[in-house]
Protein backbone atom coordinates (compact mmCIF):
# COMPACT_ATOMS: atom_id res chain seq x y z
CA UNK A 1 0.00 0.00 0.00
CA UNK A 2 1.17 3.59 -1.13
CA UNK A 3 2.13 5.60 2.13
CA UNK A 4 1.61 8.93 -0.26
CA UNK A 5 0.12 11.70 1.33
CA UNK A 6 0.53 14.47 -1.11
CA UNK A 7 -2.62 14.90 -3.37
CA UNK A 8 -2.04 15.93 -7.10
CA UNK A 9 -4.72 18.18 -8.04
CA UNK A 10 -3.48 20.73 -5.72
CA UNK A 11 0.32 19.94 -6.47
CA UNK A 12 -0.28 20.55 -10.08
CA UNK A 13 -2.01 23.91 -9.86
CA UNK A 14 0.33 24.76 -7.53
CA UNK A 15 3.12 24.14 -9.58
CA UNK A 16 1.57 25.45 -12.91
CA UNK A 17 0.22 28.87 -10.82
CA UNK A 18 1.41 32.20 -12.46
CA UNK A 19 2.79 30.44 -15.58
CA UNK A 20 3.51 32.83 -18.57
CA UNK A 21 4.15 32.25 -22.07
CA UNK A 22 7.88 31.27 -21.25
CA UNK A 23 6.38 27.63 -20.18
CA UNK A 24 5.71 25.02 -22.03
CA UNK A 25 4.31 22.20 -20.36
CA UNK A 26 3.80 18.56 -21.74
CA UNK A 27 1.42 16.64 -19.85
CA UNK A 28 1.22 12.55 -20.01
CA UNK A 29 -1.45 10.81 -20.72
CA UNK A 30 -4.25 9.79 -18.16
CA UNK A 31 -4.18 11.56 -14.87
CA UNK A 32 -1.59 13.90 -15.79
CA UNK A 33 -3.82 15.44 -18.37
CA UNK A 34 -6.93 15.73 -16.12
CA UNK A 35 -4.61 17.04 -13.59
CA UNK A 36 -2.90 19.98 -15.75
CA UNK A 37 -6.26 21.08 -17.62
CA UNK A 38 -7.34 21.39 -14.26
CA UNK A 39 -4.95 23.88 -13.53
CA UNK A 40 -5.93 26.00 -16.31
CA UNK A 41 -6.12 24.84 -20.09
CA UNK A 42 -3.80 27.14 -21.85
CA UNK A 43 -2.52 27.27 -25.75
CA UNK A 44 0.77 26.44 -24.56
CA UNK A 45 -0.04 23.22 -22.64
CA UNK A 46 0.30 20.13 -24.78
CA UNK A 47 -1.83 17.18 -23.17
CA UNK A 48 -1.10 13.82 -24.85
CA UNK A 49 -4.24 11.39 -25.17
CA UNK A 50 -1.95 8.55 -26.03
CA UNK A 51 1.80 8.11 -27.55
CA UNK A 52 2.24 6.38 -23.68
CA UNK A 53 6.10 6.52 -22.98
CA UNK A 54 6.89 9.57 -25.21
CA UNK A 55 6.20 12.28 -22.78
CA UNK A 56 9.66 12.96 -22.53
CA UNK A 57 11.12 12.36 -25.47
CA UNK A 58 8.51 14.85 -27.14
CA UNK A 59 9.80 17.48 -23.87
CA UNK A 60 13.52 17.02 -24.54
CA UNK A 61 12.90 17.73 -27.94
CA UNK A 62 11.11 20.60 -27.26
CA UNK A 63 13.82 21.81 -24.96
CA UNK A 64 16.42 21.37 -27.44
CA UNK A 65 14.02 23.57 -30.27
CA UNK A 66 13.07 26.31 -27.47
CA UNK A 67 16.11 26.75 -25.42
CA UNK A 68 15.02 30.31 -23.85
CA UNK A 69 11.58 28.99 -22.91
CA UNK A 70 11.46 26.85 -19.78
CA UNK A 71 10.10 22.75 -20.34
CA UNK A 72 8.08 21.34 -17.68
CA UNK A 73 7.13 17.40 -18.26
CA UNK A 74 4.25 16.31 -16.23
CA UNK A 75 3.47 12.82 -16.55
CA UNK A 76 2.84 9.51 -14.46
CA UNK A 77 4.94 6.40 -13.52
CA UNK A 78 3.49 4.37 -15.49
CA UNK A 79 4.25 6.31 -18.89
CA UNK A 80 7.38 6.91 -17.18
CA UNK A 81 8.26 3.21 -16.74
CA UNK A 82 7.51 3.21 -20.33
CA UNK A 83 9.69 5.59 -21.45
CA UNK A 84 12.79 5.19 -19.21
CA UNK A 85 14.99 4.81 -22.28
CA UNK A 86 14.47 9.00 -23.00
CA UNK A 87 16.08 9.71 -19.68
CA UNK A 88 19.57 8.47 -20.80
CA UNK A 89 18.88 10.73 -24.11
CA UNK A 90 18.10 13.54 -21.65
CA UNK A 91 21.11 12.85 -19.43
CA UNK A 92 23.19 12.57 -22.75
CA UNK A 93 21.90 16.16 -24.23
CA UNK A 94 21.70 17.74 -20.63
CA UNK A 95 18.95 20.36 -21.50
CA UNK A 96 19.40 22.90 -19.15
CA UNK A 97 15.55 23.83 -19.62
CA UNK A 98 13.89 20.77 -19.20
CA UNK A 99 12.27 20.13 -15.84
CA UNK A 100 10.43 16.43 -15.53
CA UNK A 101 8.06 16.11 -12.73
CA UNK A 102 6.74 12.01 -12.21
CA UNK A 103 3.27 12.07 -10.14
CA UNK A 104 4.23 8.39 -8.68
CA UNK A 105 0.54 7.08 -7.57
CA UNK A 106 2.30 3.38 -8.26
CA UNK A 107 -0.81 2.56 -10.51
CA UNK A 108 -2.09 2.48 -13.52
CA UNK A 109 -4.25 4.93 -12.36
CA UNK A 110 -6.21 5.52 -16.20
CA UNK A 111 -7.08 2.14 -17.12
CA UNK A 112 -8.26 0.91 -13.38
CA UNK A 113 -5.56 0.94 -10.92
CA UNK A 114 -3.55 -2.04 -11.69
CA UNK A 115 -0.03 -1.65 -9.55
CA UNK A 116 2.95 -0.48 -11.44
CA UNK A 117 6.63 -1.45 -10.64
CA UNK A 118 7.17 1.41 -8.82
CA UNK A 119 4.81 0.09 -5.68
CA UNK A 120 7.05 -2.48 -4.59
CA UNK A 121 9.46 0.45 -3.55
CA UNK A 122 10.20 2.79 -0.98
CA UNK A 123 7.46 1.47 1.24
CA UNK A 124 10.10 1.31 4.52
CA UNK A 125 10.60 -1.40 6.90
CA UNK A 126 8.50 -3.98 4.42
CA UNK A 127 10.07 -2.91 1.53
CA UNK A 128 11.15 -5.88 -0.59
CA UNK A 129 13.60 -3.90 -2.66
CA UNK A 130 12.12 -5.34 -5.49
CA UNK A 131 10.48 -2.64 -8.12
CA UNK A 132 11.72 0.52 -9.53
CA UNK A 133 12.92 3.47 -7.99
CA UNK A 134 12.68 5.63 -10.82
CA UNK A 135 14.67 8.75 -9.16
CA UNK A 136 17.52 6.51 -8.53
CA UNK A 137 17.15 5.59 -12.29
CA UNK A 138 17.32 8.88 -13.84
CA UNK A 139 20.57 9.44 -12.10
CA UNK A 140 21.84 6.45 -12.90
CA UNK A 141 21.13 7.49 -16.18
CA UNK A 142 23.18 10.83 -15.96
CA UNK A 143 20.21 13.17 -14.48
CA UNK A 144 22.12 14.29 -11.53
CA UNK A 145 19.66 16.68 -10.46
CA UNK A 146 16.69 13.98 -9.47
CA UNK A 147 14.91 13.71 -6.04
CA UNK A 148 12.22 12.00 -4.43
CA UNK A 149 9.49 14.04 -2.75
CA UNK A 150 7.14 12.99 -0.50
CA UNK A 151 5.77 15.50 2.09
CA UNK A 152 4.45 19.41 1.94
CA UNK A 153 7.33 20.75 3.27
CA UNK A 154 9.51 19.91 0.48
CA UNK A 155 6.48 21.46 -2.03
CA UNK A 156 7.42 25.38 -1.98
CA UNK A 157 11.18 23.87 -3.28
CA UNK A 158 10.17 21.45 -5.51
CA UNK A 159 7.90 24.63 -7.13
CA UNK A 160 11.11 26.43 -7.32
CA UNK A 161 13.48 23.70 -8.26
CA UNK A 162 10.64 22.83 -11.27
CA UNK A 163 10.03 26.60 -12.58
CA UNK A 164 13.34 27.94 -12.50
CA UNK A 165 16.58 25.28 -11.54
CA UNK A 166 19.11 24.70 -14.29
CA UNK A 167 18.17 21.33 -15.88
CA UNK A 168 17.84 18.72 -16.19
CA UNK A 169 15.89 18.28 -13.44
CA UNK A 170 14.37 15.26 -12.33
CA UNK A 171 11.57 14.68 -9.61
CA UNK A 172 9.95 11.80 -8.14
CA UNK A 173 6.47 13.08 -6.75
CA UNK A 174 4.84 10.38 -4.22
CA UNK A 175 0.72 10.82 -4.80
CA UNK A 176 -2.06 9.69 -3.26
CA UNK A 177 -4.42 7.03 -5.12
CA UNK A 178 -7.40 9.16 -5.91
CA UNK A 179 -10.97 8.76 -7.88
CA UNK A 180 -10.85 12.10 -9.06
CA UNK A 181 -13.31 13.73 -11.97
CA UNK A 182 -11.81 13.99 -15.76
CA UNK A 183 -10.77 17.30 -16.44
CA UNK A 184 -10.63 17.38 -20.26
CA UNK A 185 -9.05 19.55 -22.66
CA UNK A 186 -10.15 19.62 -26.57
CA UNK A 187 -9.73 15.79 -27.80
CA UNK A 188 -8.57 16.94 -31.27
CA UNK A 189 -4.55 16.60 -31.66
CA UNK A 190 -4.27 18.50 -34.84
CA UNK A 191 -5.88 21.34 -33.28
CA UNK A 192 -3.96 21.02 -30.14
CA UNK A 193 -0.71 20.92 -31.80
CA UNK A 194 -1.95 24.12 -33.57
CA UNK A 195 -2.93 26.09 -31.09
CA UNK A 196 0.31 25.45 -29.39
CA UNK A 197 2.60 26.23 -32.43
CA UNK A 198 0.57 29.71 -33.10
CA UNK A 199 0.98 30.54 -29.49
CA UNK A 200 4.58 29.55 -29.21
CA UNK A 201 5.53 30.44 -33.24
CA UNK A 202 2.75 32.63 -34.53
CA UNK A 203 1.82 30.38 -36.72
CA UNK A 204 0.51 26.84 -36.95
C1 LIG B 1 1.03 1.92 -25.50
C2 LIG B 1 -0.13 2.04 -24.55
N1 LIG B 1 -0.35 1.07 -23.64
C3 LIG B 1 -1.39 1.18 -22.80
C4 LIG B 1 -2.22 2.25 -22.85
C5 LIG B 1 -3.42 2.34 -21.92
N2 LIG B 1 -3.19 3.30 -20.88
C6 LIG B 1 -3.67 4.57 -20.96
S1 LIG B 1 -3.34 5.48 -19.60
C7 LIG B 1 -2.57 4.19 -18.88
C8 LIG B 1 -2.02 4.30 -17.48
C9 LIG B 1 -1.04 5.40 -17.32
O1 LIG B 1 -0.45 5.25 -16.05
P1 LIG B 1 0.33 6.43 -15.42
O2 LIG B 1 1.25 7.04 -16.41
O3 LIG B 1 0.95 5.94 -14.15
O4 LIG B 1 -0.80 7.50 -15.15
P2 LIG B 1 -1.85 7.67 -13.94
O5 LIG B 1 -1.71 6.56 -12.99
O6 LIG B 1 -1.43 8.98 -13.35
O7 LIG B 1 -3.18 7.76 -14.62
C10 LIG B 1 -2.57 3.05 -19.69
C11 LIG B 1 -1.97 1.73 -19.33
C12 LIG B 1 -1.96 3.24 -23.82
N3 LIG B 1 -2.72 4.32 -23.93
N4 LIG B 1 -0.90 3.10 -24.65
Amino acid sequence: MSTATLRRRPLVKTILEGATDDLLVIAGLGSSNWDVTEAGDRPLNMPLWGAMGATVAMGLGLAIAQPTKRVLVITGDGDMLMGMGSLATVAAQQPHNLAICVLDNEKFGETGNQATHTSARNQGPTDSGAGADLSVIARGCGIADSATIRGEAEVAQLVADLRRKSGPVFRLVKVMVEKLEFVMPPQDGAHLKDRFRQALLGQA
